[in-house]
């Protein structure tokens, strides 16, 4: 039987899976998918551990011990829905609607289910919640510079000559890109690591820069310096796509390469090969991941890598090109999952999703947020700053609801906790952020224990508060069919039947496919090299490269705290999803802190010590790998650890800030100033 990876991954896979007995009992990816290629990560495989995890919630549950200590007893449906129309009740007549906040975010990214609460706190009139804690950053920057969150197809990859991998470590995040990188190169690409540490994408390619974190504008710009100075750009391309280069052009002098060298840690003759490798052929792919984005300059950064195509006009190259994501190649009206029309107005306020702990706990907040719904994200080890989420999820007076699958430490913190279904047992539709299928899942398996889904849950609140009724009882079936129905010529050609039928579709969009050939859906039609949208919204309106908030030029806190600290994902866990896991924790190992010799010696720290790593904002315990994998004055963890399975109880977000970056209201998760010691 089919079915897809519902995880908040790029890659999207479809899935082969077998049931025995009413169990899951394996997970395969399926050879005949254009992008799977019959190819998942070592997560997925392992999803029967998942899907049958002792930890599983399999019955509503009601707190019985402190907040926090995960003590519950289990009641019926019927009680956990009443409770919580109670309580929403209560609280919508002392504080106002705007007093209940729904939080969610990834943890399936099936369209209905991750939409499926939108309609229902809508029509409620609750806060709303901005949803920004992954790409918004990202998007933003990327949409000043060619208007659209698409880009080239990565599957044309395979033909370049030269393949950037700019801040992506696809080997842990997004496997299937590598099976198109391992094609390329055996097609002759020269392939190029661009990262702060030496990853295992890194170490496939020929060559990796260890680029100081949060200065690849800087390295981009001495790229763009390098082809306007020698004239390897596309004249033909620029005049005819883009906007701003002669603006561009004469501020590019403040960016040589021997200027910009020491900004990034690189000798300036690598960065000028890299430009000349850059400016012979324009058949060279960028694959740009979203982490490079979670810096104070995030936005700028991805804007900025979004011009090195249009100087030489690799876009419009059948093999060359970029791609952040593929998310908006999709032109569906997400109006119809999410249901604006059913808010009041004027609107409720917003909640920046990544400031959770601020809203918690703020006595400036009026109406204070009282009643809390989670589902499909685990806030409590994902969010910024967790030492003011959790004393916010601490909060008694706080009415906290949390659906989910597994006993998170989020669970732990709940009042009433709901048991959730996975992809295995409900329905869902699928769009990708890597690739261009759609595909549908229908349940290989009944919910387990007295499961329900998203769609189904948030159905059975709305009746019971007397609202948004009409949407829910459109049944998801009727809404997945309204929703491709009513998207443009790259969807609405696509049917429920097709998809029934062979799991997948390609979305209709031209083969090759270069959105940006010859011009962009910016304000002018171009590609823009200057962008008076960002000018209006406090950026420079060209390329910049802007020095980190949290960095090393901050002297006042260098003092204190003077390595960086990036926080990218590890290779067994999907953000904290899989945590759960016995199995993949101990292939996980445990929570390490990754540091040069150098940094190491002068600290005292040997391989293996366990070591306190402190921010401004806390401390948590890590043990220590020493490594010429990472440079000299940078830190790298990766992965996010339930607190409870980290020794010390605090996890790597104790770490991070909730400042949010230059644009789009995202996390700085890895602009980040630590010391560390030996505990
Ligand atoms: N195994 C695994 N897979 C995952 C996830 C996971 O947690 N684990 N998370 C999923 C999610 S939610 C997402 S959004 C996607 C994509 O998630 P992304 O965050 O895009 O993850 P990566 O693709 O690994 O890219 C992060 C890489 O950027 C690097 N980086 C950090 N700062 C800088 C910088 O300043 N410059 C440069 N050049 N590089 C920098 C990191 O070292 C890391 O190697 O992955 C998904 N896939
Ligand atoms: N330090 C650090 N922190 C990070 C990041 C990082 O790189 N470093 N990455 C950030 C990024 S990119 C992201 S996207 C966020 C992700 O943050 P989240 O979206 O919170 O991601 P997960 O940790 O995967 O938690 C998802 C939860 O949803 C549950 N779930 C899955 N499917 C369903 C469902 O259908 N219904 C319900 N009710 N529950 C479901 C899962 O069991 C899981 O506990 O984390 C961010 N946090
Ligand atoms: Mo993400």
């Amino acid at each position: 039987m089919l079915s897809v990876c519902p995880h908040d991954c790029p890659s999207c896979c479809s899935l082969v899976v077998t049931v025995e007995a009413g169990r899951l009992t394996s997970v395969t990816g399926n050879p005949e998918h254009p992008f799977t290629r019959g190819v998942i990560c070592g997560k997925v495989r392992e999803y029967a551990e998942r899907v049958h995890s002792p930890l599983r919630v399999l019955t509503p549950l009601r707190r019985v011990g402190p907040k926090g200590a995960g003590e519950f007893a289990a009641i019926s449906w019927g009680e956990a829905v009443d409770t919580i129309a109670a309580r929403w009740r209560d609280i919508i007549a002392t504080d106002s609607a705007e007093a209940l906040l729904p939080f969610s975010y990834a943890g399936s990214m099936g369209q209905v289910q991750y939409f499926a609460g939108h309609p229902l706190f809508h029509a409620l009139g609750a806060s709303r919640l901005d949803r920004s804690i992954c790409i918004s950053t990202a998007y933003a920057g990327w949409r000043a510079t060619v208007g659209a969150v698409t880009g080239n197809d990565s599957e044309q990859m395979v033909g370049a000559e030269l393949v950037i991998l700019w801040g992506v470590n696809a080997s842990y995040s997004t496997i299937n890109v590598m099976t198109l990188v391992k094609e390329a190169r055996a097609r002759g690409a020269y392939v190029v690591a661009i990262d702060p540490y030496r990853t295992p994408t890194a170490q496939q390619a020929d060559e990796h820069l260890m680029v100081r974190p949060g200065t690849d504008a800087a390295l981009a710009l001495a790229i763009m310096h390098v082809l306007v100075a020698e004239g390897t750009v596309d004249r033909d391309y620029i005049a005819r796509a883009t906007l701003g280069f002669e603006r561009l052009a004469e501020h590019l002098a403040a960016y040589a390469p021997a200027a910009v060298a020491p900004i990034v840690g690189l000798d300036a003759d690598v960065i000028v090969r890299l430009a000349r490798r850059y400016g012979q052929t324009k058949r060279t792919f960028i694959r740009i991941g979203i982490g490079i984005s979670r810096h104070d300059n995030g936005a700028m950064t991805c804007r900025t890598l979004a011009c090195l195509p249009a100087l030489t006009g690799a876009y419009a190259d059948p093999h060359g090109g970029a791609l952040l994501s593929t998310g908006g190649a999709y032109g569906f009206d997400y109006s119809v999952l999410e249901r604006p029309d059913l808010m009041p107005s004027p609107a409720p306020r917003t909640i920046n999703m990544i400031q959770l702990g601020r809203a918690l706990t703020d006595p400036g907040m009026a109406p204070p947020v009282r009643g809390l719904y989670v589902y499909s994200s685990n806030p409590a080890a994902v969010c910024p700053n967790q030492t003011l989420v959790l004393k916010g999820l601490a909060r008694e007076d706080l009415f906290t609801v949390v659906h989910e699958q597994v006993m998170t430490d989020t669970a732990h913190y709940a009042d009433v906790v709901l048991p959730a279904t996975t992809s295995m047992e409900h329905l869902d539709l699928y769009r990708s952020f890597g690739q261009l299928t759609l595909q549908l899942a229908q349940p290989v398996l009944p919910p387990q224990g007295e499961a329900k889904s998203n769609w189904e849950t948030c159905g059975l609140l709305a009746r019971a508060m007397g609202v948004a009724q009409a949407h829910y009882a459109k049944g998801d079936e009727g809404l997945i069919r309204e929703f491709l129905a009513k998207g443009d010529a790259s969807v609405r050609s696509i049917t429920w039947e097709q998809l029934a039928r062979d799991g997948w579709a390609r979305v209709a969009l031209p083969r090759p496919y270069r959105p940006f050939a010859d011009g962009a859906p910016t304000p002018s039609g171009k590609v823009e090299f200057y962008s008076a949208w960002l000018e209006r919204h406090g950026l420079p309106a060209l390329p910049t490269y802007v020095p980190l908030a949290e960095g090393p030029a901050r002297r006042d806190l260098t003092a204190r705290f003077p390595l960086q600290c990036i926080v990218p994902p590890n290779r067994f866990f999907l953000n904290s999803s899989f945590s759960q896991s016995a199995l993949l924790r101990r292939r996980q190992g445990t929570a390490t802190a990754m540091l040069a010799p150098p940094d190491a010696a002068a600290r005292g720290i040997g391989e293996g010590d366990t070591v306190l790593v402190e921010s401004a904002r806390g401390s948590a315990r890590f043990v220590a790998r020493i490594t010429d994998a990472t440079r000299p004055g940078v830190v790298v963890i990766e992965g996010i650890w339930w607190h409870r399975f980290q020794p010390g109880g605090r996890g790597v977000n104790v770490l991070t800030s909730d400042r949010v970056a230059d644009l789009g209201g995202g996390p700085v998760f890895h602009s980040n100033l630590v010391e560390i010691r030996k505990a």
